[in-house]
């Protein structure tokens, strides 16, 4: 039986993973932090079937030490500080996550499991920041425009070098934005639909946003962690680009979700300086071709299906109701 542990366990992308690799028949083992609460709300369904484990990306030894004890043919390094503005507000507790947590991962791997742990790296579209190529694919140079893309640039680089460093089975995955009804509702999707539900129900009479005009390739998760998958059933570790190739404005965004809702967006939507970003990324659209060719993996999800599928989840979830029927993955 194949073993796999996921850092970032809780997170969107973790929870599933955890149940795609469960599906394929995996011993499961993820990373969990030690806090004073336990918000397992993402895995609270894959209790008794995942195997959690106490360690911290800042922590050396533990990272070591959960190696030894679940010791897993791969490895998925998805624990991050993942959200951009916190960067700016934290940006040295961002490198030693996001930037020195993977050094200590691979360096906990080279220890424990050189040649027989596969490596996952959750690399990010906002690398190329101020963009110097449309659309952008693994060989567009990177131009980071936040302390988070700064960190998550060393990430992908200490990635590639601990694979011609030491030969170890390393992949980056570069992903361009991913999300669901399991997205944190600090990023723009969720904070949207979740706005949309509560106006529609009589529970909030605004929606207050930054700037309107970045354009994003937002996907669906569950189509991403596929591709994290694929990436590490290949004969040779490499590194992939994973998007949609199509990109929206924020503005759009907003249009379709209350849209979908049956509501005029102009009615609720406010603009807050205070929410617009020290530096931006004003546009991200990836050519995921690579992927496509080596590894069989395309995007099954559309933008406007994500976004009425967010709606849809968010009003049910308001009104106490289960969540809508969706195929686990898809639509
Ligand atoms: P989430 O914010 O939903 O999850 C982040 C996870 O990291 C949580 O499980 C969190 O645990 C964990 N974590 C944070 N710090 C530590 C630490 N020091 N030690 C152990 N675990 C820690 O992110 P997503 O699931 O959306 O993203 C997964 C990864 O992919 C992240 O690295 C993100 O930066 C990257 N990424 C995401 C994209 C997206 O669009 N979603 C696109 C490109 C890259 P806890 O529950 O304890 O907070
Ligand atoms: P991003 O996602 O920064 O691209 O990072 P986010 O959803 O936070 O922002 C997307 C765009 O929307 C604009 N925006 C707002 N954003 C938020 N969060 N809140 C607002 O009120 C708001 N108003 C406008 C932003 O300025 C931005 O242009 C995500 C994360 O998942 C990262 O971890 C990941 O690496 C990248 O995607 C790819």
């Amino acid at each position: 039986m194949k073993r796999a542990l996921i850092t970032g366990i809780t997170g969107q992308d973790g929870s599933y993973l955890a149940e795609l690799l469960l599906e394929k028949g995996y011993e499961v083992h993820g990373v969990v932090r030690r806090s004073s609460t336990e918000p397992f709300e993402r895995i609270e369904h894959l209790a008794g079937k995942v195997h959690l484990h106490q360690a911290d990306l800042l922590d050396q030894l533990s990272l070591i030490d959960v190696l030894k004890v679940a010791n897993p043919h791969e490895v998925y390094n998805l624990a991050a500080m993942s959200f951009v503005p916190t960067s700016w507000k934290q940006p040295v507790l961002t490198g030693e996550y996001t930037a020195t947590g993977v050094t200590r991962m691979l360096e906990a791997i080279k220890l424990v499991g050189r040649d027989t742990i596969r490596f996952y790296q959750a690399s990010s579209s906002e690398m190329f920041g101020k963009v110097q190529a449309v659309p952008q694919t693994e060989t567009t140079p990177f131009y980071p425009r936040s302390p988070y893309g700064v960190a998550k640039l060393y990430g992908h680089w200490i990635t590639i070098n601990y694979r011609e460093s030491y030969n170890m089975y390393c992949c980056s995955g570069i992903l361009f934005n991913h999300e669901s009804e399991r997205r944190g509702k600090e990023f723009v999707t969720r904070k949207v639909t979740d706005g949309v539900a509560r106006i529609k129900l009589g529970l909030a009479t605004e929606l207050r946003l930054g700037n309107l005009d970045a354009k994003r390739d937002w996907g669906f998760a569950g189509d991403y962690v596929r591709a994290m998958w694929l990436m590490l059933q290949q004969d040779q570790p490499d590194d992939f680009v994973i998007a949609t190739n199509k990109t929206h404005t924020v503005q759009r965004l907003v249009e379709v979700a209350f849209e979908a809702a049956g509501l005029d967006w102009r009615k609720y939507v406010t603009i807050d300086q205070s929410l617009v970003r020290p530096a931006e990324v004003d546009l991200l659209i990836g050519d995921p071709e690579k992927a496509e060719k080596k590894l069989g993996w395309k995007p099954e999800v559309t933008f406007e299906q994500l976004v009425e599928r967010m709606v849809k989840a968010d009003l049910a979830r308001l009104q106490g109701k289960p969540l809508p029927d969706f195929k686990a993955r898809g639509i």
